[in-house]
């Protein structure tokens, strides 16, 4: 074992960063990792039992959800009802944010969003699938937490993370001070420090998108996937078109390679597909802290003011300089004819003007 660092050994380890912290957040990112080893078991053996198809229960977006998604949902709840830490649990599952009821839980001091299984349209064709959470102060001081506790903006959160059921089983998070990924190595049933301090490129060659909504985009999106796909060496271009279609796996991806995801509005859903509280904070805080940049297309993910559990929201998310210029164009198309000067003043708002190509 010599050399190797368990996620339990580097929480501990942490714990002296956080001032405020009385060992609750630690006993809380212990308390993720063991539920998601007893997920990964069962996303393991995913072939070989007969769990797979739907539940025959819908969530509130109107998804049929697989019994896998029912199973990590109980799994997660379960686990951070008995450690105690946390107070609220808001899943991506439930249609309201479930109240943890015990004597102990009622006055603890944070609040847990977590998608506990995303992407499990794609387990029935063993494509890897992940979790992802984000942790929250409490806010209110007394009383039950409310559903204000939980509707806080993203630059809030004081730790996210996401597992990866892939090849190898990941789990990576940030606690704001940095990103580091841990393997879980099965023949010990640890998770082992496998990436420490990780940072995304700053530029990359990777796009990730469903482009068969193509003709429902906005038009900046079209005219950055026609930007994506011209010859100039200069820049690298055409990029390559990398889409699983399981956010986690493609941004963690890219978070290694160099890269941007992609989940704009659509025809189909005017406001995006993916959840702020449940995918897109979390993934945003975390590609921040690799040095990266999360964006609706027009301002950072972090600092939009929720007003709703599972509300939605176009994502841009990646390498900075790749986010940066998508942003240029989502400006540059959504320009009202005859207000030429207003995109100039939002590229200098944003940054991007001058610096990127
Ligand atoms: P889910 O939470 O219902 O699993 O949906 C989220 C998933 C993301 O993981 C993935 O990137 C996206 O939906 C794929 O959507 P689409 O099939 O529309 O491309
Ligand atoms: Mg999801």
């Amino acid at each position: 074992m010599a050399g190797i660092k368990t996620l339990g050994q580097f929480i501990i380890e942490k714990q002296a960063d956080f001032s405020y912290a009385k060992g609750e957040l630690s006993r809380l990112l212990r308390d993720i990792g063991i539920a998601s080893k007893i997920v990964n078991r069962e996303v393991n053996k995913a072939g070989l039992v007969d769990i797979l198809g739907d539940a025959g229960t819908t969530n509130i977006q109107g998804e049929g959800q697989k019994k896998l998604d029912v199973y990590a949902n109980e799994q997660f709840i379960s686990a951070l009802t008995s450690g105690g830490e946390c107070c609220i649990v808001a899943t991506e599952e439930e249609d309201e944010f479930v109240p943890i009821d015990s004597p102990v839980s009622k006055n603890a001091k944070y609040i847990v969003c977590i998608d506990p299984l995303d992407g499990s349209s794609n387990i029935d064709c063993n494509v890897a699938v992940g979790t992802i959470f984000s942790i929250y102060r409490r806010k209110s001081v007394e009383g039950d937490a409310t559903l204000a506790d939980v509707l806080q903006r993203g630059t809030d959160q004081v730790a996210a993370g996401y597992v990866i059921y892939g090849s190898s089983t990941m789990l990576v998070y940030t606690t704001g001070k940095g990103v580091n990924g841990f393997t879980l190595d099965p023949s010990i049933g640890e998770f082992c420090l496998s990436h420490p301090n990780m940072k995304i490129p700053e530029n990359g060659t990777i796009y990730s998108i469903n482009e068969g909504n193509y003709v429902h985009f906005p038009d900046g999106v079209k005219q950055y996937i026609k930007y994506a796909q011209v010859e100039d060496l200069a820049t690298s271009r055409p990029y390559t078109s990398r889409y699983i279609g399981s956010m986690v796996a493609d941004i963690h991806r890219n978070l290694i390679k160099g890269g941007i995801y992609i989940y704009p509005t659509t025809a189909a859903s005017p406001n995006g597909k993916l959840r702020l509280l449940y995918e897109c904070n979390p993934m945003a805080f975390i590609i921040e802290q690799a040095g990266g940049k999360a964006s609706d297309g027009f301002k950072r993910i972090l600092e939009i003011e929720p007003t709703e559990l599972h509300q939605r929201t176009a994502i841009f998310i990646g390498s900075a300089a790749m986010v940066a210029n998508a942003e240029r164009f989502m400006v540059e198309h959504s320009q009202p004819q005859g207000l030429p000067n207003i995109a100039e003043e939002k590229l200098e708002q944003l940054g991007v003007i001058g610096g990127i190509d």
